[in-house]
This record gives structure tokens, sequence and C-alpha cells, in this order.
């Protein structure tokens, strides 16, 4: 499958992994958007958020749990940090394999552009 997350989950292409299990993996964002900037798969290739199921709810919930788990480590707990899943073209969305991008080190604005 020709898909980029799933190459960085495979070790083919390099990234900054901060946290790794069986079902989840978190990495530096790219093109950091913010002082902290990283990302949080799951390792089974879901394209969109769309695509969900039932079946795939224990481990989409291990985003948020992850995403808090490496926001601690990353010491951006107590400030405060957003978290962010594009879907679909509207939405943002470049790379076909969810994501939460988890964002800290500067004051967020809202709306979100
Ligand atoms: P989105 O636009 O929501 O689909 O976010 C995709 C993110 O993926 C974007 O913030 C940049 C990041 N990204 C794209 N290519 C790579 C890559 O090769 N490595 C890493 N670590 N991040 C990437």
């Amino acid at each position: 499958m020709d898909c980029l997350f799933c190459k960085i989950i495979k070790g083919d292409i390099p990234a900054t992994i901060l946290y790794e299990d069986d079902e989840v993996i978190a990495f530096e964002d790219i093109m950091p958007q913010a002082p902290t900037h990283f990302l949080v798969i799951p390792k089974r290739h879901i394209s969109t958020l769309n695509d969900l199921t039932d079946a795939e709810a224990s481990v989409v919930g291990k985003l948020p749990i992850t995403a808090a788990k490496v926001a601690k480590e990353k010491g951006i707990s107590e400030a405060g940090y957003r978290v962010v899943m594009n879907c679909n073209e509207m939405g943002g969305q470049t790379v076909y394999h969810i994501h939460m991008h988890v964002l800290g080190g500067r004051a967020m604005t809202w709306p979100p552009g």
C-alpha cells in the first residue's frame, strides 16, 4: 500500500518516534506548526475518519490517551495544547491515514484557519 504513514510504521521512511506500542505510534511532525507538534496514528491503516467503524473504537480511543501521555513527557500538559484531526480535502487532510495532531508550546487561536 502506497501510504506514507504506513511506510513510517514499517521503518521504510525515517521519523522521530516518541512512543510506540502494538496499536499506535507517535512521531514528530515534519512541518511543525508550533514549538511542539507531533502526530499520533493507529498502526492499522484507516484512510479517513469517515472510514471508522465500531471495530476501531478501542484503537482510536488510544489516540488521545497516547497524545496526553506524550504531551506530559514533552512538558506541555500543564500549559495546555490542542489536538486536531483533519478529514478530507475541506478539512485540510493531506495524508490519508488518520492522525491526531498535537500542538503546543504557544497560545492557540480560535477559530482555527
Ligand atoms: P494533514 O494535513 O492533517 O493530513 O497532516 C499531515 C501532516 O503530516 C502534516 O502536518 C505534515 C506531516 N507529514 C507529511 N509528510 C511527513 C513525513 O514524511 N514525515 C513526518 N514525520 N511528517 C510528515
